[in-house]
């Protein structure tokens, strides 16, 4: 098993040597090794709450206090955190690419701005910002509790997370600027996601690109404890905890 993944990161790190753009897809796995839960347990629950309760512009209209429960619950959570070695390779690798670099998270955490990450396209939002119902406006509040209810300084109307939830588009410039990183990568790293959700998972194939679009495919590598619906596109998978298996990537 060893020998294995020693030879899928050779290749990884020999495919990654010769790019000139690199681009990176993250999704929750990236972050279990700071003690942030992942999404998909097995019971199809988050923390005891059916996604469309909480996690739909339907069920925030049905009981906004019970989605702020749980946005406070997560908030609280990742106030405790810390980025993992798996967030400092890839800061090491923004450093080594500069602008032919772009970091695409499906992660709402902020660990990859508090590792040192400077170019993070948030392509579901974030925690630590709320969006006005009314007025429209987006401020980024930290992570202390706002709550059951919280209003909007400005015009009193009700704040929402500023997180996209299901039916809900992603958010317009953010989304382009990471197709356009996955067309103009000649190597896209996947890491730690189960890579089911949509728009985001598309990436994948936008990096390999068609063959009218894209002379040469990207090469697609995956970072993650287990097969995907990324793996049977991936170039090279590497299997293992990416906080461990992404350092190594970097020496
Ligand atoms: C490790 C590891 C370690 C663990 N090392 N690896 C049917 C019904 C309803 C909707 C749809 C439908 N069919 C399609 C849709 C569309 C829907 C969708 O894709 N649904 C699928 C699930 C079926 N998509 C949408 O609704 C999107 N919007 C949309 O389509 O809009 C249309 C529109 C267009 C124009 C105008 C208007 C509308 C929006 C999707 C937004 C999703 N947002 C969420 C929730 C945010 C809420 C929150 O965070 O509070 O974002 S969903 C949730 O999943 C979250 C994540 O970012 C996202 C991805 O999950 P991720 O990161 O992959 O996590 P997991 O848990 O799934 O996987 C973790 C992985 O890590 C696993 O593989 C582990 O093995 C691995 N791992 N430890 C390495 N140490
Ligand atoms: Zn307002």
């Amino acid at each position: 098993a060893d020998r294995v993944l020693n030879e899928a990161l050779d290749r990884a790190a020999g495919a990654l040597k010769a790019a000139k753009s690199v681009a990176v897809l993250t999704g929750a796995g990236v972050s279990a090794e700071s003690g942030v839960p992942t999404f998909r347990a097995s019971d199809g629950l988050w923390e005891g709450h059916r996604i469309e309760d909480v996690a739909t512009p339907t069920g925030f209209r049905k009981d906004p206090g019970l989605v702020w429960k749980f946005y406070n619950a997560r908030r609280a959570n990742v106030r405790t955190v810390r980025p993992n070695p798996g967030h400092l390779a890839l800061v090491k690798l923004e450093q080594r690419w500069g602008d032919k670099f772009t970091l695409v998270t499906q992660n709402v955490d902020g660990l990859h701005r508090f590792a040192g990450s400077k170019k993070v396209l948030e392509i579901h939002g974030s925690l630590y910002r709320t969006r006005c119902t009314g007025c429209k406006k987006i401020e980024d509040r930290g992570l202390l509790d706002l709550g059951d209810l919280p209003a909007c300084p400005t015009c009193t109307a009700m704040l929402r997370p500023d997180i996209v939830w299901f039916h809900e588009a992603l958010p317009e410039g953010v989304w382009e600027a990471a197709m356009f990183a996955a067309h103009e990568a000649d190597v896209l790293l996947v890491a730690g996601t189960s890579a089911v959700v949509y728009p985001a998972a598309s990436l994948i194939p936008i990096a390999k690109g068609d063959r009218s679009l894209k002379p040469v495919p990207g090469t697609v590598i995956e970072f993650n404890l287990t097969q995907t619906e990324a793996s049977s596109q991936a170039d090279i998978c590497v299997f293992g905890p990416s906080g461990q298996t992404l350092p190594r990537l970097c020496e």
